[in-house]
This record gives structure tokens, C-alpha cells and sequence, in this order.
């Protein structure tokens, strides 16, 4: 892993309809990201938070099957440019959401660098949706789907190329709630699922060395984008589409440990932390635990 962190946050919370979670990284700094990782002699460089315009009234209810999509096009092209500017210094970004429509953008500046970039989607949801699949017209289901080139141009061609990633590359953990139009699009692409399915009969420890060694020597990097609804609302009640039947604590750490011990992650976000729904930060502080692990906690 690289030793200089660069963390960005992104009060995005237009993607959805649950307002709160645009606090969601002065959550997770509150819950103390930079110290933890410090701890661990990791040099952070916390940029702030990318600026989020405002729709007005009138144009939030425009167009109900891609609600707010002109904010949160804009906002993920503040953010791909933020992402790229990082890695171009050779630092690892760390993306603070947010709502999941944050991946637009920090894909986009992610997967220039990459040929072969492989994604693991740590999620309840599959977020594969279109305007014409999605039951919600909420953009934070489609940010895969955008960025395997599927969805309105205004998303799929941030920073001007698309697709930004292979379907191939993309790994779903912990899904339990797909619609659809999104269970066509995995078959047909033959996208891999570790369903809770999957994950209850194999192990979590089986499924992580799976990925792990699916993803050596075929990919030049991986992204890890880490939706906190991913874990059982028990763990983590401070996200705004709760799943009941998750991820639980340990199985979560012991994915980011395994992550660690791999060295093949070279970015990452955690999103969907939503205080206002949250008990006593406890969400955030499972995220800051969670990237605790992540970055070698129990290496070092
Ligand atoms: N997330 N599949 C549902 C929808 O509205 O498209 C839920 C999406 C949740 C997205 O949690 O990032
Ligand atoms: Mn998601
Ligand atoms: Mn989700
Ligand atoms: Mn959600």
C-alpha cells in the first residue's frame, strides 16, 4: 500500500432521497479516520470535501427516473478530477461518501490510470440500475451500471471516456436486494455475485482468498467501493437503504484484513454513512474501524 493518503470527502446525499448523508464524512472524520491511520504511519493529506451545488425546488422534480442528475453529474466531475489529480501525485485516494453515486466520480478519475482495473462492490445492493430498470429513479443504484458504460451520457462519460471499467473485473459481495432489471444485467454480463447465499455456505475467509486470487496478475490495481449497507443494520444502522440478513463485524474485518495481507488494493471509498439515521456515530466509527483494518491494523 502507499504510504501517503490522500483523503477526499463528498457531502453528496442527492442521489437518494434520505437527506443526512451528505454529512457523512464529518462523520467519519469525527469518529477519527486520521488519527487511526496516522497511528499506523500512514502520512494523510485530508483535501476537504468536494463542493455540492443545490438544486432548486423546481428542478428536483424535473426528472423522476434520474432524480437530481444534473448536481450529481456535476458534483462527480468535481470529484473524478479531485481523484485524478491524487493518483497523478501518487498518492492513494480515499473517498469519504456520501451517497454510493459518489463511484461516478471516483471511478472515472480511478480507471484512467488502469487498463485492467478490478472493483470489489461490498454492498447489499447491486447498484446496476438504468433510468429505465430503476424503481427509485435514485442515481446511487447505478453508479456499476454507469461505469461499465450503461446510463445517461452525462454519467457514463465523465472526464470523456467510457466504459470505465469491464464487467469481468467487477466483483458484488454481500448482495441481498436486486431488482430486476439488475439480475438480467448480472446474467447476462456474467458479472460474479457473492450473494449472503454464497457467503453463509462458503465462508467469508474462502470467498475473500477466491477474489483475491481471481484478481492476481489479471488486474493492475484494484478498487474497493465499500457501501456500509453492505453490513447488517445491526452493525450499521446509519444508512439510509437498510437490508436486514448482512455482512456482520467480523466477517467485514476479516474481508479488509485479507485485503490487507494481499497489498492489492489501490484505492478505496466508504459510503452511504448517514449520522442523522445513526445511533451514536456507531456506523462511522464501524467505517473508521473498517479502513483501520484495511490499512494493516493488525500487521503493524
Ligand atoms: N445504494 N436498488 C434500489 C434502487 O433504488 O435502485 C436501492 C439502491 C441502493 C443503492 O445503497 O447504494
Ligand atoms: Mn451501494
Ligand atoms: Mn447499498
Ligand atoms: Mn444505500
Amino acid at each position: 500500500m502507499k504510504k501517503q493518503l490522500s483523503i477526499i470527502g463528498v457531502p453528496m446525499d442527492l442521489g437518494q432521497n434520505r437527506r443526512g448523508v451528505d454529512m457523512g464524512p464529518s462523520a467519519i472524520r469525527y469518529a477519527g479516520v486520521i488519527e487511526r491511520l496516522e497511528r499506523l504511519n500512514y502520512i494523510i493529506d485530508d483535501l476537504g470535501d468536494i463542493e455540492i451545488s443545490r438544486p432548486d425546488r423546481k428542478e428536483l422534480q424535473a426528472n423522476q427516473r434520474l432524480k437530481n442528475l444534473s448536481e450529481v453529474a456535476d458534483g462527480n466531475e468535481l470529484l473524478a478530477k479531485k481523484v485524478d489529480e491524487v493518483i497523478q501525485a501518487g498518492n492513494f485516494p480515499l473517498v469519504l461518501g456520501g451517497d454510493h453515486s459518489i463511484a461516478i466520480g471516483s471511478l472515472a478519475g480511478i480507471a484512467k490510470h488502469h487498463k485492467n482495473l478490478g472493483v470489489i462492490w461490498y454492498d447489499a445492493h447491486g447498484d446496476l440500475n438504468s433510468a429505465d430498470t430503476s424503481p427509485s429513479g435514485n442515481i446511487h443504484g447505478m453508479p456499476l451500471a454507469v461505469n461499465i458504460g450503461i446510463g445517461h451520457e452525462r454519467l457514463t462519460n465523465i472526464l470523456g471516456y467510457s466504459p470505465k471499467i469491464k464487467p469481468e473485473n467487477i466483483v458484488i459481495i454481500g448482495a441481498r436486494s436486486l431488482d430486476h432489471g439488475e439480475k438480467e444485467l448480472i446474467n447476462e454480463l456474467g458479472i460474479r455475485v457473492y450473494s449472503m447465499h454464497e457467503i453463509d455456505r462458503m465462508g467469508m475467509a474462502k470467498v475473500m482468498s477466491e477474489v483475491i486470487e481471481s484478481f492476481k496478475g489479471k488486474t493492475d490495481g484494484v478498487h474497493l467501493s465499500l457501501d456500509l449497507d453492505g453490513l447488517d443494520p445491526n452493525e450499521a444502522p446509519g444508512v439510509g437503504t437498510p437490508v436486514i440478513g448482512g455482512l456482520s463485524y467480523r466477517e467485514s474485518h476479516l474481508a479488509m484484513e485479507m485485503l490487507s495481507e494481499s497489498d492489492i488494493i489501490t484505492s478505496a471509498e466508504f459510503v452511504e454513512v448517514n449520522p442523522i439515521l445513526d445511533e451514536k456515530n456507531k456506523t462511522a466509527s464501524l467505517a473508521v474501524g473498517l479502513m483501520g483494518s484495511l490499512f494493516g491494523e493488525k500487521l503493524k
